[in-house]
């Protein structure tokens, strides 16, 4: 059996599909890919991911792509492992309501104010013409429109909204921990993973003024149970090259 994850620093995306990993022990080959030097837009990669972004798994040559879908597939590939997911139907939709709000309502509006705090900084110190060259590369149109965006700046009425839908998720996210000790029950499952590591690890650093102990004491003891269990815990002990001067700006530091 070979088992590759190819990933960035151990937060948003990439920390989502390690976090799996660790929890239920598969081994699996670690493939470092540097954002910072743009990898994940080098010919190599391109041929794994022709979208060009982390994580990516490969499982025996088979390439498996997105977070919520990896995530899933781990559980489906290894199922004598310990289970993320309720084996219940009910218990099976409730998590994948949250891990679809979280994508489609949570990752983006954090991930904005993080490309405008940190993204934008790296972009604006390349010289114009190399940074129409590496933006070239990017096969995603998105992706290639959110770089140009960085650089130029997100609009206020943009980022007042994305932080309006923190507002919401985090409100949202404190409601359900007042019910359940778990977003999908009484079991830790993928959809905490996806919370925590889009929002919940970084919420009080990052959002000091959102992730306080009035607004959300629910969510910060939840991510703190988070932080204690061996596998989240190992998988945020993964590498991490952020550029220090650049680190506060992400809530990178743990
Ligand atoms: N929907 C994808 C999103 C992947 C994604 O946005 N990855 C980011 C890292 S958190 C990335 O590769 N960014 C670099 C780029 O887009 O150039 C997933 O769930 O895996």
């Amino acid at each position: 059996m070979s088992l590759k994850l190819y990933h960035a620093e151990p937060v948003a995306n990439s920390l989502k599909s390690l976090i799996p990993l660790k929890e239920k022990g598969i081994e699996f080959e670690s493939v470092y890919v540097d954002l910072h030097k743009f990898e994940q837009h080098e010919p190599w990669f391109l041929k794994l991911n022709p979208e060009g972004q982390v994580p990516v798994l490969e499982h025996d040559g088979a390439i498996i792509t997105h977070t919520t879908v990896i995530n899933e597939y781990l559980e489906d590939a290894f199922p004598d492992t310990p289970p993320l997911r309720p084996a219940d139907p009910l218990g099976k939709a409730r998590m994948r309501y949250w891990n679809k709000f979280i994508d489609e309502h949570v990752m983006n509006f954090v991930s904005m104010w993080g490309w405008h705090r940190m993204i934008g900084v790296i972009a604006r110190g390349i010289e114009s013409g190399e940074f129409e060259r590496l933006v070239a590369r990017i096969p995603l149109h998105e992706q290639r429109e959110k770089w140009r965006t960085a650089r130029s700046g997100f609009s206020e009425a943009d980022l007042a909204n994305a932080t309006r839908k923190i507002e919401v998720a985090v409100d949202k996210v404190e409601a359900q921990l007042g019910t359940t000790p778990w977003l999908a029950g009484d079991m830790f499952t993928l959809a905490d993973a996806n919370f925590f590591s889009h929002c919940g690890m970084m919420l009080a650093r990052m959002f000091p003024e959102i992730g306080t102990p009035q607004r959300c004491p629910r969510l910060l003891d939840w991510a703190e149970r988070m932080r204690a269990r061996p596998g989240v815990a190992a998988a945020l002990t993964m590498p991490d090259r952020t550029n220090p001067a650049l680190r506060t700006f992400t809530g990178h530091v743990r």
